[in-house]
């Protein structure tokens, strides 16, 4: 980097804001990243590293460790920096206060869990556990942490805001509830999957690079949920009338926040929350017991058959508004973008918020690169499937061929759910015959729904930057042993 500028300490503070540029420091290099904040999906997140040293931001992000983002912040390098100009104050000073975020997370959590990153903490089961049981056990339930997780609030302390924007919802009278209130509505209990986005989002990066965590296949989890119906709270408070007096949206936020302050919020449309058919519920158990503190504790909305990023944890205030929540994930995350769109030409409102996730299915076992026996003469393959909008799984097809010859999988339904409120997966079982001399068996599955919907065949036709809702056949290659 011979022959760029040099620059110290104090003239990279200047630059600090959006309006005097926005400068960073990374080892030592000097960046002007301003032009590139309406790209990052973090925007204005940026600015807490404006006018220094990003180094301990990036630690804590880990996700940002990829060469893709290391050329593109090379790319946007305007200087080098003189490191002699630090100021003592400056030096390790950020890592101990933004460490002190991460006083909240569990003890401990389940050692089989596979981590995708561990601050914020984002990790999944291996798939294989997946199948063992239709309620996936809570401590194996996948974890997706956008921010540390949040002081534990006392139960007995606990309230949940309802506020709304002003001049709408006439005769809606803003309310904060405890758990003891929340808990004298009608309890319900539903079977109901919570997915990812971003599952099976390593399966999209082979045929192209894609930003965001490398999840496998075990993004996805379905438990047992009760709580009480948002719909009820809602004709509580006074929401009512064909129109919802111009409520548009339910806006829910969360108790975790970023370094500046903000905090993890998404939003539904007020139509799903109202609709007593879609089930959305603020959830106070999770299979049978207090929702653990990474899915939530003590209350998370549940918003079954979308995509993960609506089922708010750690809800603290429901806003009754006009406008789909501001975050980052509602108006800039979760959103499908066609092939020719990257993070360098992104508009992000040309694209709607995801809500109802397609069709889905995985193969869990055998495990994929492992030897299987098939001395009697047949293999057995297990996985799930399912499909959002509450659309049920009408057949699962596998094949041990690569897709040229296959068969139709067993589906295990250990609970009868109603027509078009499916919110549970179909685990699904297929012991094939195969011929001795095979070597090697490629393992496909695919799924239909209800709807007739199926998956894609490729990842390519529905490759994405952000490489979300991967839904392309799954495919599993294993030898075979004799
Ligand atoms: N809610 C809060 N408050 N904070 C979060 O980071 N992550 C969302 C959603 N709700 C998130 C949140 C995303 S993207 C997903 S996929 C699910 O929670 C994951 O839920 P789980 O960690 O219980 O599996
Ligand atoms: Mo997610």
């Amino acid at each position: 980097k011979d022959g760029l500028p040099l620059y110290s300490f104090d003239e990279v503070k200047k630059h600090d804001s959006s309006e005097n540029g926005v400068w960073v420091i990374y080892n030592k290099g000097v960046y002007d990243i301003t032009g590139f904040i309406s790209k990052h999906p973090g925007g204005e997140l940026l600015l807490v590293g404006a006018g220094r040293a990003i180094d301990p931001y990036w630690k804590i992000y880990s996700v940002h460790h990829s060469p893709e983002t290391h050329a593109l912040l090379e790319s946007m390098r305007i200087g080098n920096y003189d490191t002699s100009s630090t100021p003592e104050e400056e030096k390790g000073e950020d890592d101990g206060e933004l460490d002190n975020q991460w006083s909240n997370e569990p003890q401990s959590r389940h050692p089989a869990l596979l981590c995708n990153q561990e601050k914020p903490f984002n990790a999944e089961p291996p798939p294989a556990i997946l199948t063992g049981d239709f309620h996936t056990p809570n401590d194996l339930f996948y974890v997706r942490n956008h921010l540390p997780v949040p002081p534990r609030v006392d139960p007995k302390e606990y309230r949940l805001e309802i506020a709304k924007e002003t001049g709408i919802g006439e005769g809606v009278e803003p309310i904060e509830l405890s758990l003891e209130e929340i808990k004298a509505f009608p309890v319900t209990s539903i079977s109901a999957v919570v997915q990812c986005g971003g599952n099976r989002r390593h399966s999209m990066a082979s045929y192209k690079p894609v930003r965001g965590l490398s999840w496998k296949g075990g993004a996805i989890g379905n438990a047992r949920w009760t709580g009480v119906r948002l719909c009820d709270v809602l004709k509580h408070v006074g929401v009512s009338g064909g129109n919802y007096g111009g409520i548009k949206h339910v806006q829910f936020e969360g108790l975790d926040a970023d370094a500046m302050g903000s905090c993890y919020s998404a939003s539904i449309p007020i139509e799903t929350a109202m609709d007593p058919n879609r089930d959305v519920l603020l959830v106070f158990q999770m299979n049978g017991e207090d929702i653990p503190i990474d899915h939530g504790y003590p209350l998370r909305v549940i918003v079954p058959g979308a995509v993960g990023a609506r089922s708010v944890k750690w809800v603290s205030r429901i806003v009754l508004s006009t406008e789909e929540s501001p975050s980052i994930w509602q108006r800039r995350d979760y959103k499908l973008f066609p092939s020719n769109v990257d993070i360098n030409n992104v508009d992000y409102e040309s694209s709607e918020a995801m809500q109802d996730m397609p069709v889905q299915s995985a193969i869990c076992l055998p495990i994929p690169g492992s030897t299987v026996d098939i001395s009697s003469g047949f293999v057995t393959l297990r996985g799930y499937a399912w499909s959002g909008g509450g659309r049920s799984i009408s057949r699962v097809d596998v094949s041990i061929n690569g897709g040229k010859d296959w068969s139709v999988a067993k589906l295990h339904s250990n609970e009868s759910q109603k027509p078009n409120r499916v919110w549970a997966w179909s685990l699904w079982e297929a012991t094939v015959p195969v011929s001795a001399c095979t070597g090697q068996l490629d393992i496909v599955c695919k799924a239909m729904d209800s709807s007739c919907n199926t998956q894609p065949e490729n990842v390519e036709s529905i490759w994405n930057f952000r490489g979300l809702a991967n839904n392309a056949w799954h495919r599993v290659s294993v030898k075979t042993a004799n």
